[in-house]
């Protein structure tokens, strides 16, 4: 019986705003108390954590001088030192402060798209001083309450202008960083520019640098907008863009919920850390999530302990599914057949137009779904 305690090898990750969540809401106060970056690695290494992610005022406070600045990233790096803990991502705040409450590089304000690139090139280098390889932008703020305010094209052209700019900053500084582009549909925008998977992958085409720029999925904005999850990050990997991934869970149609993966819809998890799994993804497993409202610092370590324990239980899971001779034995009759593709030249184009196709019989064919999807769910249930 596997013992599902999470191994550095399962490059699990946290970011410090997730455990270090205090409870904050649009109609509450905080329930708990701060906990500082240090405290937080202590955290995440006591409960099995292998990686921490921040981003920049998660770590240094916007106003801290360079001296204390100095200070707080020694401290903290001291401490991944001490627990062995790695900081495979890192990320900008662009959108708590008043500053970016239009936008940041697509704000109507050049000041304030110039004011974005100082402050994301500054949070660039801490991401890379405390050994960051990945690079998440996630536009928050980039997007509109009324179509009045922006043209949606002028916008696009401006986090393409900001894109391009801080790829080229990455190449003149040597820095080994890819960029991660998170989508989200809505929240805290009416709504938010580059919505979905399927939108930011065709952004990255039109980059001056698009081999240095991915995709950072996250479970429950693309289930905010109502779409498959698995498709977008299967899409993305298919087109060599999964650079990183946020794992949470969410129910459809509320607002961003953010809560422990696998808490929500327990067959969708299975399937998208079967996916992972048999692909063979390496980057980290970020639970870009935090614990209810509700919850003490023990509840909050029994959230980070949960998102993990379900991710390798769920993947024991896989491997049994992967195993079950049941179920692969409908898989081999669900895909039997020559499967290869039609390599298209004249010959074959003619010969296809002139083939005869029994129509009817191929209505016919049942395929067995419904026994798979059982044995699924029995798998998971627990009964097979
Ligand atoms: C929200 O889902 C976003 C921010 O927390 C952060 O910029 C990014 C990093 O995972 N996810
Ligand atoms: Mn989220
Ligand atoms: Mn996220």
């Amino acid at each position: 019986m596997p013992s599902y305690t999470p191994m550095p090898s399962d490059t699990f990750t946290f970011g410090l705003w997730t455990v270090g969540n205090i409870g904050r809401d649009p109609f509450g106060d905080p329930v708990r108390k701060p906990i500082n970056p240090v405290e937080i690695v202590h955290l995440l290494a006591e409960v099995g954590a292998w990686g921490v992610n921040f981003h920049d005022n998660d770590l240094v406070p916007i106003d801290a001088s360079p001296a204390e600045r100095n200070r707080i990233v020694r401290d903290f790096n001291a401490a991944l030192r001490e627990t062995g803990l790695v900081v495979p991502m890192a990320t900008t705040n662009l959108f708590s402060d008043p500053a970016f409450k239009d936008g940041a590089f697509t704000s109507n304000d050049p000041q304030v798209r110039a004011y974005a690139l100082h402050k994301t090139m500054h949070a660039i280098d801490l991401g890379v001083e405390c050994g960051a390889k990945t690079y998440v932008f996630w536009g928050g703020r980039e997007g509109v309450e009324t179509d009045a305010a922006k043209n949606p094209v002028e916008a696009i052209k401006r986090f393409r202008e900001a894109i391009n700019f801080l790829c080229a900053y990455v190449k003149d500084q040597g820095y080994a960083l890819r960029f991660a582009l998170e989508p989200k549909p809505n929240e805290p925008r009416g709504d938010i520019f580059l919505a979905t998977v399927g939108h930011a992958l065709a952004f990255i085409a039109t980059l001056d640098s698009p081999e240095m720029v991915g995709v950072n999925p996250e479970v429950a904005h693309e289930t905010m907008a109502g779409l498959n999850f698995l498709h977008g990050v299967a899409q993305a990997w298919d087109a060599g863009k999964l650079f990183h991934i946020d794992l949470n869970d969410q129910v459809v149609g509320r607002y961003d919920q953010d809560f422990r993966f696998a808490a929500v819809n327990l067959k969708a998890a299975f399937f998208l850390v079967k996916f992972l799994e048999d692909v063979g993804y390496a980057g980290p497993r970020h639970f870009d999530a935090h614990a209810y409202r509700t919850e003490s610092y023990e509840g909050v370590k029994a959230f980070a302990r949960g998102c993990m324990r379900s991710y390798l239980i769920l993947k024991e899971k896989a491997r049994q599914w992967n195993a079950d001779a049941d179920i692969q034995a409908l898989l081999a009759e669900i895909n039997a057949g020559d499967q290869a593709p039609i390599p298209y030249s004249a010959e074959a184009a003619e010969v296809l137009k002139e083939r005869d196709f029994d129509r009817q019989a191929l209505g016919i064919r049942g395929m067995p779904y419904e026994q798979l999807d059982q044995l699924t769910v029995e798998l998971l249930l627990g009964v097979r």
